[in-house]
């Protein structure tokens, strides 16, 4: 038998010709599902609009839009499994309403907010942002949501909160995958409070015009675009301001490898691979990673002087 050595630019089609395989499969399941002939689960059924409709668009970007069938059917969250069908396939479980978020901490207004009265609580915007994932895969996404400013300060902080930590639901009957151990439940994020009110950090309610679907984070979940995706945390329930630096969950787990900030930075490495370029998730060269994911003149100045080789 003769054995060829692949040159990249082979391996390169062989793979596109798999991806074109794979979305043409797509495309025919999609007209199945349309002509009434798959079962409903196998459809791909899309998330209800969100009401009202008028988000005001406030954020454009000149990328194409991620398809909203990447944009929920690959996903991290590991509260439903560790492969990236799993959220979509698994999150079916997690009880979005009713639903609530507690404030509270030091702050002069803690309260707990139904999930109902915060989607009207503040004029909804879609921005459009870059999504950047550790692992090295990047989306872009049109959110529906509102500035975490708005909702930080409804709760009135007080001087001495220097910090934002959140917390993830953990309810192993609605979460599959807090019977597995990969991380500590539940999911934690922090942001430092200069960070969390950023005009470009946001609270998610919704993507594409509709409500959130579960496995992207549903009922509402952080977005900051400037950082690694894991710092976008899903389906909060707490949000509490505090003096001291939080722990977070994958800074927790491997503390050499994800640091507290984990703010874009093509030019520190994670210690198993380079942070230089992505993959955006449908297309096959991968692109330069940008400081910032793309938005250091709007956030550099949070970081004045800090060493990202330490700070990573
Ligand atoms: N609670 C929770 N939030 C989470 C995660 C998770 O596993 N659990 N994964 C994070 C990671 S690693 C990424 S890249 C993004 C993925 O968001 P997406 O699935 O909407 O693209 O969610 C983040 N938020
Ligand atoms: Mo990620």
């Amino acid at each position: 038998m003769l054995i060829r050595i692949i040159d990249p630019a082979q391996a390169r089609e062989a793979e596109a010709t798999d991806e074109a395989v794979y979305w043409n499969r797509r495309a025919v399941l999609g007209g199945m599902a349309m002509a009434g002939l798959l079962p409903a689960a196998c459809a791909e059924a899309k998330a209800p609009n969100l009401a009202p409709l008028a988000a005001r668009k406030t954020r454009s970007l000149n990328e194409k839009l991620t398809p909203y069938s990447s944009v929920t059917n690959y996903n991290n969250f590991y509260e439903f499994g560790t492969s990236k069908e799993d959220p979509a396939r698994n999150a079916g479980t997690l009880r979005p309403e009713p639903w609530s978020v507690r404030i509270d901490g030091m702050v002069a207004k803690p309260q707990v907010i139904d999930i109902d009265r915060l989607r009207k609580l503040f004029p909804l915007e879609e921005r459009v942002y870059r999504l950047r994932c550790v692992e090295g895969w990047s989306m872009v996404i049109p959110w529906v949501g509102f500035p975490l400013a708005a909702l930080i300060k409804l709760a009135d902080p007080l001087g001495k909160a220097k910090y934002v930590a959140f917390e993830t639901l953990n309810d192993p009957k609605q979460m599959p995958g807090l019977r597995s151990s990969v991380l500590q439940w539940p999911y934690v994020e922090g942001l430092r409070l200069d960070e969390a009110l950023h005009p470009l950090a946001m609270i998610t309610v919704g993507l594409y015009g509709r409500v959130l679907p579960n496995q992207n984070g549903a009922p509402l979940r952080l977005v900051v675009p400037w950082k690694y995706g894991f710092k976008s945390i899903k389906s909060i329930t707490r949000i509490r301001l505090t003096d001291r630096m939080p722990p977070t969950s994958w800074n927790r787990s491997a503390p050499d490898e994800y640091g507290f900030y984990a703010n874009v930075n093509p030019a520190v490495d994670h210690p198993r691979w380079s942070q230089a370029t992505e993959r955006r998730i449908g297309e096959y060269t991968r692109r330069k990673t940008l400081p910032f994911n793309g938005y250091e003149a709007e956030v550099a100045g949070l970081y004045r002087g800090m060493n990202f080789q330490k700070n990573f």
